[in-house]
């Protein structure tokens, strides 16, 4: 079989903000044209699976009547904007998410050979102009975030571009600006590695675009073009020095950055359940195993409830950068029949998991992803179980100790910034990463490579049983192993920085 023959198939949806007649509209273009299910990915968007060839015009046609693209959701330019998803949380909220589009839109590649290729659109008279991106368009892929302290739900860190929003007195002030933030690296290549943003400073709201706009443009003329496992800009910040770098985005933006404002996150995860909204609304936010939707499977939420819900809804969705979804503006004339169709249905998982599990990512890896070197979505069930049955031993089944598992060191569910990280060596095999917080601020340690399911479980259970003995009050599972230095103890000769 001719290994390209089915393809995935990524959103363009800045915030992860959709209606329900768009979510609609996707669930039906999986049913016709994909695998029938849709994967809410750790970027706020959806992946369509199983798209064959001839399937695929089709499918981007039927997007385009549900006013959604693919425009830029891959490639080396600028990808999805994410943003904060938790609405019930801050009053900034929505003028975040429209600065999302904002910046995604003033970063939109101008070239409408989508239009021409999928959509059947006229043919471009000339050779078609891209100012930002020129002929080449980026060294890499970018990626910008916008948190909304104290939530860093979206990792604004692990981002080329961050963006930190500030707040005074219930209004947007500005953003702090970080950069070089970037997860991806590889097993047999040393010189990659992961890294966390650095903060270079503040802008005001009318600034941002600017920033922007250089940040990307520094990156496009100054990142490596001849390798591309060095062309991310966290190795190009690193080449040039950070200071030269942040000179050079004033440079083209005109201006100099103004001092960070201060700014503490508390949690990385997504508030489930029932929150209510400063505007009298209030957002629910369902927990989404694996992210994915699809009738039949055991351990997935059914896209056909979820359809039926999302009907009664009918308004707005926010995909979270946790892989789960929230039903936002839920009225409370609206809140009854809601609840009671996610009682009949099921859906409401979260009440019912341990937070380990609602707080758990894995990226897609097999069977879809060619990269993968091991199991991660498929897999990630399992070992939860046998997890559980081991907090359990220690009395720890209700603490939220964030774990993520990727089936490579590409790092697409951010397995660098959990507690506990499991990133794919080989089949049934994992490195094991110890020792980030749960903010989403301090990238964790490679402790052990090439761990089984059961090596694994043997590591585990003496740093929790010592965490379950010795921690401070509310002290969470990365930080007690930093205080007691228990990451370099475990096997030194196993210890390599990222
Ligand atoms: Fe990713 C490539 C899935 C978020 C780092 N990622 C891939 C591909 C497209 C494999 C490929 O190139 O053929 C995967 C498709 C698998 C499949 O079958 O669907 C894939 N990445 C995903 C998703 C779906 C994971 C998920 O389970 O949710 C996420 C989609 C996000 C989106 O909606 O845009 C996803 N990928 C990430 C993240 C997390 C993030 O950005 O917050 C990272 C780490 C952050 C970063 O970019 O540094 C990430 N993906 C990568 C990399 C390594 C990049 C690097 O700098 O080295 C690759 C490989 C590459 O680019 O060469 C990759
Ligand atoms: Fe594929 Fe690796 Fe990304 Fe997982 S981390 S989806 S295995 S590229």
């Amino acid at each position: 079989l001719e290994p390209l023959y089915q393809f995935m198939a990524r959103l363009r949806l800045p915030g992860g903000v959709l209606n329900a007649t768009q979510w609609l509209a996707l669930s039906a273009i999986a049913r016709a044209h994909g695998n029938a299910s849709l994967r809410i990915t750790s970027r706020q968007s959806i992946q369509f699976h199983g798209l064959f060839k001839g399937d695929i015009k089709p499918a981007l046609q039927d997007l385009e009547r549900a006013l959604l693209d693919t425009i830029s959701a891959c490639g080396d330019i600028n990808r999805n904007v994410i943003a904060c998803a938790n609405p019930g949380r801050s009053p900034l909220y929505g003028e975040v998410y429209g600065w999302a589009r904002k910046i995604a839109t003033h970063l939109l590649p101008r070239s409408r050979a989508y239009h021409e290729i999928w959509l059947d659109g006229e043919p471009a008279a000339q050779p078609e102009a891209e100012p930002l991106y020129g002929s080449s368009y980026l060294p890499r892929k970018f990626k910008i975030a916008i948190a909304i302290p104290p939530s860093n739900d979206v990792d604004v860190f692990a981002h080329d571009l961050g963006l930190v929003a500030i707040e005074a007195e219930g209004c947007l002030t500005g953003f702090n600006v970080a950069v070089g933030g970037g997860l991806g690296r590889s097993h047999a290549n040393p010189a990659t590695y992961a890294r966390v943003a650095d903060v270079i400073g503040f802008c005001t709201p009318d600034q941002v675009l600017a920033v922007t706009e250089a940040v990307v443009a520094v990156q496009r003329d100054h990142g490596n073009r001849s390798d591309r496992a060095q062309a991310r800009l966290k190795y190009t910040i690193d080449r040039m020095g950070l200071r030269t770098f942040v000179a050079e985005v004033a440079r083209r933006s005109g201006f100099d950055l103004s001092p960070a404002r201060p700014a503490r996150f508390i949690t990385s995860g997504d508030d489930f359940g029932w929150v209510e909204h400063f505007d009298g609304t209030a957002c629910l936010t369902l927990y989404v195993p694996g992210g994915r939707l699809v009738d039949g499977g055991q351990d997935h939420l059914s896209l056909s409830a979820l359809d039926t819900l999302v009907r009664a809804h009918a308004g707005e969705l926010r995909l979270t950068c946790n892989q789960n979804l929230a039903l936002v503006g839920v009225t409370p004339a609206a809140r009854p029949r809601i609840e009671a169709l996610l009682a009949q249905h099921a859906l409401d998982l979260a009440p019912r998991r341990t937070p380990l599990e609602t707080g758990a990512m894995a990226c897609v890896a097999l069977p879809t992803c060619p990269l993968a070197m091991a199991e991660s979505e498929r897999y990630l069930p399992v070992l939860l179980t046998r997890l559980n049955a081991l907090l359990g031993d220690y009395g720890l089944e209700r603490e939220a100790l964030s774990l993520r598992m990727t089936g490579c060191p590409n790092g697409c569910a951010r397995p660098y910034l959990a507690e506990i990280g499991l990133v794919g060596k080989a089949p049934g095999r994992y490195d094991l990463h110890l020792g980030s917080d749960r903010a989403g601020t301090r990238l964790n340690t490679r402790v052990r490579e090439s761990l089984d399911e059961d090596e694994l479980v043997e590591v585990l259970r003496p740093l929790l049983a010592r965490f379950a003995g010795e921690r401070l009050p509310g002290e969470a599972f990365g930080d007690f192993l930093h205080r007691l230095d228990l990451i370099e103890v475990i096997d030194p000769r196993a210890v390599v920085p990222n």
